[in-house]
């Protein structure tokens, strides 16, 4: 009996201090406290900064009582698309064969079938989506913006808010174009460069400097482009992504080793031969303001760093933009339908050819100064 007795007092107090143990750690332990929070997440991305970003990605989710609970998700209300008809999307059938439609790291490839315009535009007018597309007519290039901008009127992000951002040396030669509704031109005067290779460099900082005095004001997204082109097809919503590349017309089968980037380890710019996914063309590229603010920031400090080493990147802006992209991967990329020379002719994956380059040579035989710029400027196009 007094055997049993001292058994179950040994017992009961190992149970107690089992008890007392347990109840120690749940109000002693922290990652106790979280379990116990029914509404930790939420408190979680309030309280910390850097989760800021993060709130844009509840954009799809449909997390309804998140919504009702917490002010600052009004927004997300409308967020929700309505009934759509279309053709439902065949897993087993992917709408091309013919091309690439993903990268590696599962970046889109924008190519004509492999989207819905209609879903997308939706989106993007629910976010009310502004878009500004800067463009340089420095010295006789405001030759082009005439044709650029009235193609640009008929197949440029049509149905939503554009802003042109004219960056000239010649403010009187931008002529009066009429545009539609919710499209504005915004002249922008700067300096111009004696040499050309400077004109086209140029470009990186100015971008950069106005992007963060002024378009970060004034849209959301970035799409910068040469301006000796006209727009010959729809350019829409699809391009739009947190940074974009556009595959270069003249390289886009090319090998690595074929790709013409800056191959003098000296510069910035260079990349060795066994590194490399495409070859972008300096002459089209864009994002979030924000994105493109990083990008030109990078590319201007890389040349201003080589020009202090006095060395220049083989293609200029572009060998600096290809560099960028090796290490900071774009979240998308456009096919050559959206940068295409009909001098390339027209190969059977090419369904639509949306902008494409206007011939120079009546320009250039105007002066001299401008032919001689033309003769270097077509060993430029390298294909
Ligand atoms: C002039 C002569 C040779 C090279 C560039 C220029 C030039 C370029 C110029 O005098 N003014 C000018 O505004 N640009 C800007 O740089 C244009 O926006 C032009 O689209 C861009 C890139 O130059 P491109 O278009 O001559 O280059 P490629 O590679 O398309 O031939
Ligand atoms: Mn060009």
């Amino acid at each position: 009996m007094g055997c049993e007795k001292k058994w179950i007092f040994v017992l009961a107090v190992m149970m107690f201090s089992f008890c007392w143990y347990n109840m120690r750690s749940i109000t002693w332990h922290p990652s106790l406290v979280f379990r116990c929070n029914s509404q930790p997440t939420i408190d979680y991305v309030n309280s910390s900064s850097q989760f800021d970003l993060l709130k844009q990605d509840f954009l799809h989710r449909p997390i309804i009582d998140y919504v009702r609970s917490s002010p600052q998700f009004d927004l997300l209300k409308q967020d929700f698309l309505h009934r759509m008809l279309y053709e439902k999307p065949n897993v087993l059938s992917p709408p091309r064969s013919d091309v690439l439609m993903m990268t590696p790291w599962l970046a889109p490839i924008v190519w004509n079938g492999t989207y819905n315009i209609d879903i997308l535009n939706t989106q993007f007018h629910q976010k009310n989506v502004s878009i500004g597309i800067t463009v340089f007519a420095i010295k006789k290039y405001t030759v082009f913006i005439k044709t650029f901008i009235e193609t640009a009127e008929k197949f440029f992000m049509v149905g939503h808010k554009v802003n042109y951002y004219v960056f000239t040396d010649r403010v009187g030669d931008i002529p009066n174009i009429t545009l539609g509704e919710g499209r504005q031109l915004v002249i922008l005067e700067v300096p111009s460069y004696k040499r050309w290779q400077e004109v086209s460099m140029r470009r990186m900082e100015m971008i950069r400097d106005h992007a963060r005095q002024r378009f970060v004001n004034e849209v959301d997204y970035l799409v910068c482009v040469d301006v000796d082109m006209r727009f010959s097809d729809d350019v829409g919503v699809e391009i739009l992504s947190h940074s974009f590349g556009t595959l270069h017309p003249g390289f886009y089968a090319a090998s690595r080793t074929r790709f013409t980037y800056e191959r003098r380890q000296q510069s910035t710019a260079y990349i060795p031969t066994d590194e490399g996914d495409f070859y972008y063309a300096g002459g089209y590229f864009g994002g979030t303001v924000e994105e493109v603010y990083k990008l030109t920031n990078f590319c201007h400090n890389a040349m201003m760093t080589d020009k202090g080493n006095n060395i220049e990147a083989i293609w200029h802006d572009e060998s600096y933009l290809n560099k960028y992209f090796l290490y900071h991967k774009p979240t998308k990329i456009l096919s050559p339908e959206y940068l295409w020379d009909n001098n390339a002719g027209v190969p059977a994956f090419l369904k639509r050819r949306r902008f494409v380059a206007v011939p120079k040579n009546h320009n250039a035989i105007r002066n001299k100064r401008a032919l001689q710029a033309y003769s270097r400027n077509k060993q430029k196009f390298h294909s």
